[in-house]
């Protein structure tokens, strides 16, 4: 027994921790909402390998992830966060996945094609989410790339996709074209009652592709730095200056970036120039020799592709969408299992499982490489200096 809707109910987390020790005899009865006291004759004093625990598993009913209270996710990422500081793997088994999706208990095979059950696997993943290295509270994941190319709308999708409605939080700009100047905002996503995923977002206007302007490459390594405060506006002219009252010239590792997310619109990979490719090369590289992880998103795989528009679900199967992509990753030298084709949510009302699944399956790759990013502490302070 782990974990009850009302917290107190479940076994309490100290005892939890004490049996991934090895510290609880067999046949100790837990009692919810107490701990083991000191002396308790159940208690091992010293366990051998073979009474800790070598893998823990987390089980829930597929149906329920999204049910989870805050108390019980928090719970469950304590007891996740005490296994890891204990060098212990995890799983997660999902039940009762025949109850949750009627194309699975027409036929059990249809587990592995279930978009559902992968949406539920991945919406626990996010939901229980948090850095294991505990100097950072969120991963921050940044956008660039030229206006009109998506970023607003990725992080709409994210809520959208998160919340299981369509919503608004990051402007979108339907009349994009002109250059102007852009406001470094951080964008937090809000779980249903007061907490929050422990994922952040920023964009920024990286390059145009039209005359070239776009925030400047120094500024945009600022911001990879963590040294541009939130508000500031970028201006394509003028380069970020130390004086400046929104440089921070001690960013913290929750103020830097740990993932760098190039984003272009399907129908523009052909269009880009050289300029512009070297632009993003060199952006890259700065991020490269930050070691920060670097991906792609291809937007508007609906608008450049007749079949995505038809049925999102031949995402997967466009001839000239993998084209792009590959093109894409020749220019960027960017390998191919770093870039994503999505569909950005716009006019829709509701949200949809195709859409979702690729919203999902980027946002997902960029926290796995943004964790590992944030656990090589070293290297992350290495390649920081402070200045
Ligand atoms: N068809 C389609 N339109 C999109 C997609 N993503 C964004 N848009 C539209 O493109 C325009 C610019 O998007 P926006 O998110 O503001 O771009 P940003 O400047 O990069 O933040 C808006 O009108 C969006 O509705 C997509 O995946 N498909
Ligand atoms: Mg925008």
């Amino acid at each position: 027994m782990g974990f009850e809707k009302l917290t107190d109910n479940g076994v309490h987390m100290e005892d939890l921790k004490l049996a991934l020790k090895g510290h609880v005899r067999e046949d100790y009865q837990f009692k919810p909402g107490d701990h083991m006291p000191a002396g308790d004759p159940f208690y091992n004093q010293s366990p051998t390998l073979n009474d800790g625990v070598h893998v823990l598993v987390s089980v829930i009913p597929a149906g329920s992830v999204s049910l989870l209270s805050d108390e019980v996710v928090k719970k469950m990422r304590e007891v996740r966060l005490a296994a890891s500081g204990m060098g212990i793997p995890q799983v997660t088994i999902l039940t009762k996945v025949d109850e949750a999706c009627p194309e699975v208990k027409k036929d059990i095979n249809n587990v592995y094609k279930s978009k559902y059950l992968r949406k539920q696997e991945n919406l626990d993943f996010m939901n229980t989410y948090k850095p294991h290295n505990y100097e950072a509270t969120h991963l921050r994941i940044l956008l660039h790339g030229p206006v009109g190319a998506g970023k607003s709308s990725f992080i709409n999708s994210v809520d959208s996709v998160l919340q299981g409605r369509v919503t608004s939080q990051a402007q979108t700009d339907a009349t994009f074209g002109s250059s102007f100047t852009s406001q470094y905002n951080t964008f937090i996503f809000r779980k249903d009652k007061k907490g929050i995923y422990s994922f952040v977002f920023n964009d920024i206007m990286g390059l145009e592709l039209k005359d070239n302007t776009g925030v400047h490459v120094e500024d945009l390594k600022l911001a990879l730095m963590g040294h541009v405060r939130e508000g500031y506006q970028f201006n394509p002219i003028y380069q970020m200056q130390k004086g400046d009252p929104f440089y921070n010239p001690y960013p913290t590792l929750n103020d830097r970036v740990h993932v760098l997310v190039s984003v272009i619109p399907a129908g523009s990979v052909p269009l880009l120039t050289e300029e512009a490719v070297k632009k993003m090369r060199e952006v890259r590289l700065a991020a490269s020799e930050m070691r920060i992880p670097q991906m792609a998103i291809i937007t508007k795989a609906d608008e450049a592709c007749p079949q995505a528009k038809q049925d999102i679900n031949n995402v997967y199967k466009s001839k000239y969408l993998k084209e792009q992509i590959d093109k894409f990753s020749e220019m960027l030298g960017l390998p191919l299992n770093c870039i994503f084709a999505v569909k950005n949510y716009e006019t829709e009302i509701s949200t949809d499982e195709g859409t979702d699944a690729l919203i999902l399956c980027a946002l997902r790759q960029m926290i796995n490489y943004g964790e590992d990013f944030l656990n090589n502490r070293l290297t992350a302070q290495e390649c920081f200096p402070l200045l």
